[in-house]
């Protein structure tokens, strides 16, 4: 075996090994704030902005309407949305209140525009809305 051919060999070894470690360091379905684009609002399955994200058209640049029923909503893990969200950030310009029940009812939090918010029933001013509850938003602070 020449100098050059161990040299290479020690170096495929070596980015074998980079590949392993970025693959156990980006595991499946996480997420972060970056992974939301401007113009949406994203809702997290986990609390900190970590997690699936759903993306409802509703709250995206395109968006103008509410949603008063999560149930039929999924994370892009496939996971059902209602009674799951932990989290949201809101890279628009408007802020959205987030409701405990369908339908606009029960304990509320709003996520300012810009902002980001843990459903962690906080009370005023953050809001009320516990984690896992979540079942419809509207825009326009709570
Ligand atoms: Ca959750």
């Amino acid at each position: 075996m020449t100098k050059r051919t161990v040299l290479k060999g020690a170096m495929g070894a070596a980015f074998a090994v980079v590949a392993v470690l970025s693959t156990l360091s980006s595991p499946a379905q996480a997420a972060s704030a970056s992974d939301c684009d401007a113009g949406w609002v994203c809702i997290y399955e986990n609390s900190n902005l970590s997690g699936s994200i759903a993306t409802l058209a509703a709250l995206g640049p395109k968006g103008s309407s509410s949603v008063d029923n999560f149930t039929p909503h999924k994370f892009h893990s496939g996971k059902y949305l209602n009674d799951q969200a932990s989290s949201a950030i809101n890279k628009t310009g408007h802020d959205v209140c987030f409701y405990e029940h369908t339908s606009w009812r029960g304990r509320r939090t709003t996520v300012p525009a810009g902002e980001w918010v843990n459903f962690a029933a906080q009370g005023w001013p953050i809001g009320d809305l516990q984690n896992d509850a979540a079942s419809s938003v509207s825009w326009g602070a709570c």
